[in-house]
């Protein structure tokens, strides 16, 4: 992906903020503080359009960044954030939950994660919750460049066998500060939002009729976001 252009669109408490235009949207879900902001920053080469901060999470919006006039990066604030009481991170955990189950234009979902640590109880549940409704997904094992090389190895194999990863699923070690990964990355972002385009085109065409939102209902809005 050639980055001609790279804006914040909007900070969007809820659905009716989320842009209509229907570009392919790649979310970001991870913890606070494990790097999100500054995987997006590394993947438009913009030093601080997301905002990288040291304290995060004050205010639960999704942040839109559009790339060129192809796609979104949706930011999340991070899960497991504890400064916010329990019935705002229920609220967001719904939010979030809504967004993932609904959203038609949501092409892939990055779980970034630390390789420099075994995942937390909220990255296992994130992932088991991913999982288990088949959302696509790329774990995205950031700050790679914490460790040796030498020792990526041992961290990787940590990491997947905690989360359960499974062979044929999305893994990429990564590095904000250096840039490892954002080739192989670019190229997942790129196929799935293509390939899922693809596939949309064709129902519409078969259906012969307006798209429909399909409503799921989900047990863990009230848990996603608990640490
Ligand atoms: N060395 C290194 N530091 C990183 C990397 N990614 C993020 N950081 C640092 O980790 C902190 C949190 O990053 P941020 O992107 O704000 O996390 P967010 O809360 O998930 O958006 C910041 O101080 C970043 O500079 C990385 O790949 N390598
Ligand atoms: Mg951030």
């Amino acid at each position: 992906m050639k980055v001609n252009n790279a804006e914040f669109i909007i900070s969007a408490v809820g659905p009716d903020q989320y842009p209509t235009d229907a570009l392919p949207e790649i979310a970001l879900a991870g913890r606070s503080n494990v790097g999100k902001s500054s995987l997006i920053n590394r993947m438009i080469n913009r030093k601080n359009l997301a905002r990288t901060s040291s304290t995060p999470g004050k205010t639960q919006h999704m942040n839109y960044y559009r790339v060129n006039q192809d796609m979104y990066f949706v930011d999340f604030p991070g899960y497991g954030y504890a400064k916010v009481s329990k019935t705002q991170r229920a609220s967001w955990g719904k939010m979030v939950e809504k967004y993932m189950e609904e959203r038609d234009t949501l092409k892939l979902i990055l779980l970034v994660v630390d390789l420099r640590h075994p995942p937390t109880g909220n990255d296992k549940m994130m992932f088991d919750w991913l999982k288990h409704y088949d959302l696509p997904l790329c774990v995205v094992a950031t700050k790679a460049d914490k460790i040796p090389k030498t020792r990526w190895p041992k961290h990787i194999k940590i990491m997947k066998q905690e989360l359960g990863v499974l062979p044929g699923d999305n893994f990429i070690p990564f590095s904000s500060e250096l840039g490892l990964g954002r080739e192989e990355l670019w190229a997942l972002i790129e196929d799935y939002s293509r390939h899922e385009a693809a596939e949309q085109a064709e129902e519409t065409l078969d259906q012969d009729g307006p798209e429909d939102v399909t409503a799921g209902q989900s047990p863990l809005a009230d848990e996603e976001a608990e640490s």
